[in-house]
């Protein structure tokens, strides 16, 4: 069994990242400039944020924090995301995830110009990604095949199985795994909470994306052997030997999946960081204009 290690990757990931912004700078081109929008204090889109910021500074980039109280209004919002649109030294921003319920979060990303919509998440850049345009591509989906690919992991031919449909993993990772391309032609089935025979099929699969928000819910004896496990989720868990009082854990049993499969993601530690790269690289794409002008 081996670890992928995705701290370890989106270190490398960042260090390139940062070359490319030296450069940018030193040809006097202008610095790329991420914002983040965060409504209210839920933990983890905090924490997740603090990274985002941080990142953001560990490779040169310019940031900006957007925060509001969980009462804000919907129109407020949208028109903090119109100053957004219209400003020129911001090259991409996003709407961080989950939003109060009052808030509609389909129509706050739909009012993100797609050409700043560096998470991915609008219509316009799901549709071109699913059919194979350039795009900014969802980020947790492009962090996961950034691992596989970086682990040198074949795909074609394997049959992926993903359990979960959400439009921020689930659909699009689905999507971008049957492309023809590496990472990419494989055969993919996607599960979720209605499927009838689950565990049926999850053993057939060569590849095993988890993303349903489930902490523990992959277990020993619905995997096959040898089987490559991507596990995304990221649940707060209560703890009390925690300092924090809480543990971050993943959708997938790990301590008795580990031993049966060739490669395996922990939590924390794997796909997270790599949502953050990635969210980084949509960024630097998006300073260049890179996807569009
Ligand atoms: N708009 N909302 C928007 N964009 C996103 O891309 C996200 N997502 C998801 C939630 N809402 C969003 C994130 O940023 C999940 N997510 C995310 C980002 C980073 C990490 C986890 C989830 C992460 O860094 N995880 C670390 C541990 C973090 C900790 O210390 O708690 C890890 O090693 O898994």
């Amino acid at each position: 069994m081996q670890l992928i290690d995705g701290k370890a990757i989106a270190d490398q990931i960042k260090q390139e990242i940062a070359q490319e912004v030296a450069e940018i700078k030193a040809r006097g081109e202008k610095t790329p400039h991420l914002a983040v929008i965060i409504v209210g204090h839920d933990g983890g889109s905090e924490t997740y944020v603090a990274h985002k910021v941080k990142s953001c500074e560990q490779v040169g980039f310019k940031s900006t924090k957007i925060c509001f109280e969980a009462d804000i209004t919907e129109e407020q919002l949208l028109a903090q995301i119109d100053i957004l649109n219209k400003d020129e030294d911001v090259d991409g921003f996003i709407v961080q995830l989950p939003l109060p319920k009052h808030i509609s979060e389909q129509k706050v990303i739909e009012a993100i110009d797609y050409r700043k919509d560096v998470d991915g998440f609008h219509p316009i850049n799901v549709g071109r990604t699913s059919i194979g345009l350039p795009s900014f591509v969802s980020a947790t989906p492009a962090g996961i095949l950034e691992l596989l690919k970086r682990y040198d992991i074949d795909t074609k031919g394997k049959h992926c199985v993903v359990i979960g449909r959400s439009n921020i993993v689930g659909k699009p990772v689905a999507s971008l795994m049957m492309q023809k391309a590496y990472p990419g032609d494989a055969t993919v089935t996607i599960c979720h909470s209605r499927t009838a025979n689950l565990k049926e099929i999850t053993l057939q699969a060569d590849i095993l994306i988890a993303a349903l928000g489930s902490p523990k819910f992959l277990k020993a004896d619905m995997v096959k052997d040898g089987a490559v496990i991507i596990d995304v989720g990221t649940t707060r868990v209560p703890c009390e030997t925690s300092k924090t009082g809480f543990k971050l854990t993943g959708d997938v049993d790990f301590e008795n999946v580990a031993p049966k499969c060739s490669y395996i993601t922990p939590v924390p530690g794997g796909v997270g960081p790599m949502t953050i790269c990635s969210l980084l690289k949509n960024t630097l794409l998006a300073g260049k204009k890179a996807i569009y002008k």
